[in-house]
């Protein structure tokens, strides 16, 4: 639990109307349950060896895919968009912007919760792209998200309409550069950020090991005129080296956000954000109760049950083989016992 006498702090830079600037990654969004990366028992990379996986980054790895593309096709039905509900994290977002106080929000992640929860586009950096849209791998044509969105949910690979090469959504895999509006729009506010007066801007980073470059580099980068905040459930990269301008919260980021907005008297404002959206979004009255463990379980399971599939299926068709290959002989035995008899 977050000690008070920090997120009075927090809180009173918050009140003194700062810009403020997030750096996220996936762990803002495990409270949705969606599972993260790196964490212990919980994260996909723990969870990944069902895939038969040489090492578990290679389901995001571009060589890798062009050789073996079903690992990342079975993963990408587990994290479509379109099936989760945005953290209390993602609606301080929103908030924010309501409150005309958010400048920019970087994000590692694909899931698209920020927009869900209300965040305008403008404001969103994907540095890592999204299942926003797909393209074929050999060719560049794009390929249309419906009928994408029908393959991964069939389990089938897609190929291109034009010339059959496999297609992908533009997630940043590992081998692969990231989009130009990253590098593009952190320029410009890192420009802002250097010529702005002392505390002016506040960052905050969460849920990210800020172990994959260049995002990692991020909060480094900022001057140290500016605050920083940091609010992961372990202490990461740059903030290894504390700076007296920074504030830290080795906690979970929903529960930072609840106590923060307790101590803002911004909690009423909250809810109703987080209650409103719950009732547009379809289908959250059975994620609202399921926790995101039970959702790593779901997730477990499926793949299970995907890998049981295919071995089933991998068997009917050795059976069906071994039947045709013994009709086969059965054939051969006649064919062969015919002209003895004639
Ligand atoms: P990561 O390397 O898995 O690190 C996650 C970090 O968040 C760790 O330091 C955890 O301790 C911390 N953490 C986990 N849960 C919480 C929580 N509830 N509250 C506070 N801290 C928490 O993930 P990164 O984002 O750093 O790695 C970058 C990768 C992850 C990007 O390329 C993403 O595309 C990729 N990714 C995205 C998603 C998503 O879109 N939701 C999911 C999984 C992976």
């Amino acid at each position: 639990m977050a000690p008070q006498k920090d997120l009075q702090k927090v809180a009173a830079i918050l009140k003194s109307n700062p810009k403020v600037i997030f750096m996220v990654g996936a762990g803002i969004s495990t409270g949705a349950g969606i599972p993260d990366f790196r964490s212990p028992k919980t994260g996909l990379y723990h969870n990944l060896q069902s895939l038969n996986l040489p090492y578990a980054e290679a389901v995001f790895d571009i060589q890798f895919f062009q050789t073996n593309p079903k690992p990342f096709y079975t993963l990408s039905k587990e994290l479509y968009p379109g099936q989760f509900v945005p953290t209390k994290f993602h609606f301080f977002m929103k908030l924010l912007q309501d409150k005309k106080l958010l400048h920019r929000v970087y994000t590692q992640n694909i899931d698209t919760l920020e927009r869900v929860a209300g965040v305008d586009g403008k404001y969103i950096v994907e540095a890592h792209g999204s299942f926003a849209e797909n393209h074929c791998i050999k060719c560049g044509e794009e390929y249309p998200g419906d009928d994408f969105k029908k393959y991964v949910f069939d389990q089938k690979i897609p190929k291109c309409k034009k010339c059959k090469g496999l297609v992908k959504p533009d997630i940043v895999f590992f081998g692969e550069g990231l989009p130009e509006r990253f590098f593009d729009v952190w320029d410009e506010d890192l420009e802002l950020l250097q010529d702005a007066k002392d505390g002016e801007f506040l960052t905050i980073t969460a849920g990210t090991s800020l172990t994959v470059y260049p995002f990692a580099s991020l909060p480094s980068e900022v001057p140290k005129t500016q605050k920083r905040v940091l609010v992961n459930k372990e202490r990461v990269g740059d903030f290894k080296n504390k700076r007296e301008n920074d504030h830290m919260f080795l906690d979970d980021s929903d529960e930072f956000i609840e106590a923060l907005c307790d101590v803002l008297g911004w909690r009423k404002e909250l809810d109703n954000l987080v209650n409103n959206a719950k009732k547009e979004i379809k289908g959250s009255e059975t994620l609202e109760n399921e926790t995101s463990e039970d959702k790593v379980i779901d997730i477990k399971e499926d793949i299970k049950n995907e890998l049981d599939r295919e071995e089933k299926q991998g068997k009917k068709e050795v059976d069906e083989i071994t039947k045709d290959l013994e009709n086969l002989d059965i054939e051969k035995s006649k064919n062969k016992t015919t002209p003895k008899s004639i």
